[in-house]
């Protein structure tokens, strides 16, 4: 039998106008390889067994996803139908690669094999996204998937100190993460409106910065308990936390609850819940300073299993350049010594964090900033591309969008997809870019729903971003796929941004 060929990962990007056809099925992010085959597909009830080969891992992904599709998880003693099921296959020979998968639907079931947990779990992301729009049982077409990633680090970034979110409202933002094969989760867990991590040695960064945020509202902060819970959350889906304290700027909150980290003479801090940026700054040149640094950096990589910590290092506008990088150096130093690789946004580039994390949209790229990004990756750093002018969730869609701020532009649906990571910064060495994380700022956002009007639908754009082969997408067959994302967002009870430029049904 002919299969109908639509095999993703050869298709050169250019002259395909026509979209995905009604038997495509419509997987963001799209898979590297995706082939249609011509024979009958798996139909899913809600007794379909649910089986895993190959240790704890696949036992793992096989529960989570089952969970997922409201399906009896584990061995027909749990209610499934014996016969053909969702088979998940853990085979450390699959030559899947890290995170790859393979997924295979024919009449004798769905079998899902990979070398790893991740891959595994992205396996199920995948079903989920092949059974009728928005449904947990039906046909799931006869496809033959091959899938991996183009990129090992695939973040979305929530800032949790502008306004704070609880554990719960963080664990639903990792949802809608999961299902689009992101791996890291980056909280921006400090700023000037609030702090929102306890640290047991520094008692008042939470019992005074703590309280407060954007507009007035009465803030919040993560216990230890609390924070382990999200890392917890967000590990069983193959995410990794990557916390953030932001120094030496964006610290207004951390001063009013610690004054002496001000230097002498510096007007008294007050409480800020306005969104400017760029007005406060520790005190650099106070060893004082250094210790408080070590305690919270201390603090954090004890309560982060993750390899990564970010330093910030952003928008210190008020500080003398030489003061600023002396600081950015020590506090990197700090990071290492507790054992943590370090993340920075890119000014800091030059004082070599082990990820330079870019912000600047290209036409900001001064040369001061490209110079040093230049010596950080030629000293083996590497970069996580999030420039605001396609990566920044917060900024608003078009003139109509009533959320966000629009100081990178108006961020469309296809601004958010038609970029190459690769090539955004000129002349970095191939192989610089270790990944792409789009952020979420909340200087405008206080609800679950005003996050998912935001993320949806461009967060899935931005994982297409990071997952996708450069050469295997185009915006006219995504826009398709994508409207196709709407009846599974509707089940789940998020909200979305019927967006521009897209068909939706
Ligand atoms: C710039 S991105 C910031 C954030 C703001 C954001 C708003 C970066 C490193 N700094 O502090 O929240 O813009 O879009």
């Amino acid at each position: 039998a002919a299969a109908l060929a639509l095999v993703a990962g050869c298709s050169s990007g250019e002259g395909d106008t026509g979209g995905a056809s009604s038997r495509t099925p419509a997987v963001v992010p799209r898979p590297a390889q995706l082939t249609v085959g011509s024979g009958a597909g798996f139909t899913v009830t809600s007794r379909t067994s649910v089986l895993a080969e190959g240790g704890a891992d696949a036992r793992a992904a096989a529960m989570l996803v089952a969970g997922e599709l409201d399906l009896p998880g584990g061995s027909p003693a749990g209610g499934a139908t014996p016969g053909p099921g969702i088979t998940f296959r853990l085979d450390p020979q699959a030559g899947t690669g890290p995170e790859g998968y393979t997924l295979t639907a024919g009449p004798s079931g769905v079998l899902i094999t990979a070398a790893d947990g991740a891959g595994l779990f992205y396996g199920g992301q995948t079903l989920r996204q092949l059974l009728p729009a928005g449904r947990t049982t039906g046909t799931v077409p006869p496809v033959d998937v091959h899938d991996h990633p183009r990129y090992a680090y695939r973040g979305g970034g929530l800032d949790v100190a502008r306004h704070f979110f609880s554990v719960a409202q963080v664990e639903s933002y990792v949802d809608v993460l999961a299902l689009y094969k992101f791996n890291h989760l980056h909280l921006h867990l400090t700023d000037d409106q609030g702090w929102r991590i306890a640290i047991s040695s520094r008692p008042q960064l939470t019992a005074v910065g703590g309280l407060t945020e954007v507009g007035g509202g009465k803030g919040g902060f993560y216990t230890a308990a609390d924070y382990r819970a999200i890392v917890r959350y967000a590990a069983a889906r193959h995410i990794t936390v990557v916390p953030e304290i932001d120094l030496p700027g964006h610290s207004n909150a951390a001063i009013v609850s610690y004054p002496e980290l001000a230097c002498d003479g510096d007007p008294a801090a007050a409480p800020y819940t306005d969104i400017g940026v760029g007005f406060s700054r520790v005190c650099t040149t106070k060893e004082s300073t250094y210790r408080f640094v070590d305690d919270v950096v201390s603090a954090i990589a004890a309560l982060t299993p993750g390899p990564l910590i970010h330093l910030g290092g952003d928008e210190a506008k008020t500080l003398d350049p030489a003061d600023y990088r002396a600081f950015m150096k020590r506090a990197i130093a700090v990071g290492h010594a507790h054992g943590k690789q370090v993340v920075a946004w890119d000014e800091a580039a030059p004082e070599q964090p082990d990820l330079v994390q870019v912000w600047h949209p290209q036409y900001d790229l001064t040369d001061d900033l490209r110079t040093g990004i230049a010596a950080a990756t030629g000293r083996g750093a590497k970069l996580l591309m999030s420039p605001a002018d396609h990566t920044y969730l917060d900024q608003k869609y078009d003139a109509s969008t009533t959320l966000g701020l629009d100081w990178a532009g108006y961020v469309g649906v296809r601004q958010a997809y038609d970029w190459n990571p690769d090539t955004y910064v000129p002349g970095v060495p191939a192989g610089s870019v270790a990944g792409v994380e789009t952020l979420l700022w909340t200087e405008t956002l206080s609800t679950t729903s005003d996050l998912q009007t935001m993320e949806l639908p461009r967060l899935p754009a931005l994982a297409e971003v990071a997952w996708t082969p450069q050469s295997a997408r185009n915006w006219s067959d995504f826009r398709t796929r994508l409207a196709a994302q709407a009846p599974l967002w509707t089940a789940q009870g998020w909200t979305y941004t019927k967006a521009d430029g897209v068909d939706w049904k």
